[in-house]
C-alpha cells in the first residue's frame, strides 16, 4: 500500500478509530491534535507502519503551514485528507448561548477545514489524484434546539464539499461528506464543557454510533473504485429519527 491520509483530530472519538482502520491496512499516516502523548501512543501499536505524529492546533495557521512544509519527503504526496477535528461547545438557545464558544466551533469546523483544503488541494490538482473527506453531520441538514452555530457551521461544511465538487469537476480529485448522527466519543464531554455526567445522559439507554463504526464507512469511501465519487453519506444509529414539526400553541382549545 503506498498511499497516504493526512488525518486530523486523532486523538480521539472518529479520527482515533479512522487512524487506527488505515494503519490496519498498511496506509502512510499523518496524524494530528493537540494531545501529542495520544497520538504518540497510537503510533506505538503499529511499529511497521509509517506514521507522522504532529501535534497542532488546527486553528493556527502557522503550525498548519509548518506542519505542511516539514512533512518528511516520503508523506508529501497526500492521497486523503481526512477533515475531522472538530467540536460542538454548549447547548444553549442563541441568545444565551456564549460567543466565545460560537468563535472557537467557526475557527475549528470552517476556518480550519477549509485553510487545510486549500493549502493541500494544489498538490492533488497538480498530480489530478486525491480525496478530501469531510467530518459533516446531520446537524447541517436537520435544525435542533441548540444546534445554532454547531449546526450551521456544519451547514458550511456540506455546501463546501459539494461546491468542491463543482470546482474539480474534470479533474480525478474525490471529495465526500460524511454526516453523522449520534455518535458516542469525546463529542458531549466536549460541548458540556468537561461535565461527564451530563454527557453520558446523552448515550443513556441508546446504542449510539461509535468510532470504528464511522471509520468503517470512511474506510470504504476512500477505496471504493476511482471513478466512484460518494458525494455525501448520512448515517443515524437506528434508535435515532427525526421529530415532527414543532408547533407552538397559545391555546388548547
Ligand atoms: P471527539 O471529541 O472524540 O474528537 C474530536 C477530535 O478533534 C479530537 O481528536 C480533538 O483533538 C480534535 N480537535 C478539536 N479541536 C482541535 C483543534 N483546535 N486542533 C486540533 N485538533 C482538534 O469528537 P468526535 O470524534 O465525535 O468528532 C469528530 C468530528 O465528528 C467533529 O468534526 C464532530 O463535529 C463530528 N461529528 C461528531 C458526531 C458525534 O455525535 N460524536 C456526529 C457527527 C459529527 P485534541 O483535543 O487532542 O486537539
Ligand atoms: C453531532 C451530532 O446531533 O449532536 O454532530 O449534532 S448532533
Amino acid at each position: 500500500m503506498d498511499k497516504t491520509i493526512l488525518i486530523t483530530g486523532a486523538t480521539a472519538g472518529f479520527g482515533k478509530a479512522c487512524a487506527n482502520i488505515f494503519a490496519e491496512n498498511g496506509w502512510r499516516l499523518i496524524i494530528c491534535g493537540r494531545r501529542e502523548n495520544r497520538l504518540n501512543d497510537l503510533r506505538a501499536l503499529f511499529p511497521d507502519v509509517d506514521i507522522h505524529v504532529r501535534c497542532l492546533n488546527v486553528c493556527d495557521r502557522k503550525e498548519v503551514n509548518s506542519m505542511l512544509a516539514e512533512l518528511p519527503e516520503k508523506y508529501r504526496r497526500i492521497d486523503v485528507l481526512l477533515n475531522n477535528a472538530g467540536l460542538a461547545l454548549g447547548l444553549n438557545p442563541a441568545h444565551e448561548a456564549d460567543l466565545e464558544d460560537w468563535d472557537t466551533m467557526v475557527d475549528t469546523n470552517i476556518k480550519s477545514l477549509y485553510f487545510l483544503t486549500r493549502a493541500i488541494l494544489p498538490g492533488m490538482v497538480q498530480r489530478n489524484s486525491g480525496h478530501i473527506v469531510n467530518m459533516g453531520s446531520v446537524a447541517g441538514t436537520w435544525p435542533y434546539p441548540g444546534g445554532n452555530v454547531y449546526g450551521a457551521t456544519k451547514a458550511f461544511v456540506k455546501q463546501f464539499s459539494n461546491n468542491l465538487r463543482t470546482d474539480l469537476l474534470g479533474t480525478q480529485i474525490r471529495v465526500t461528506n460524511i454526516e453523522p448522527g449520534m455518535a458516542d466519543t469525546e463529542f458531549s464531554n466536549v460541548r458540556f464543557h468537561g461535565d461527564d455526567k451530563k454527557a453520558e445522559k446523552v448515550y443513556l439507554g441508546t446504542t449510539p454510533l461509535t468510532g470504528p463504526d464511522i471509520a468503517e464507512i470512511v474506510y470504504w469511501v476512500a477505496t471504493v473504485p476511482r471513478h466512484v465519487n460518494i458525494n455525501a453519506l448520512e448515517v443515524m444509529p437506528v434508535c435515532q429519527s427525526w421529530a415532527p414539526f414543532a408547533v407552538h400553541r397559545t391555546t388548547e382549545s
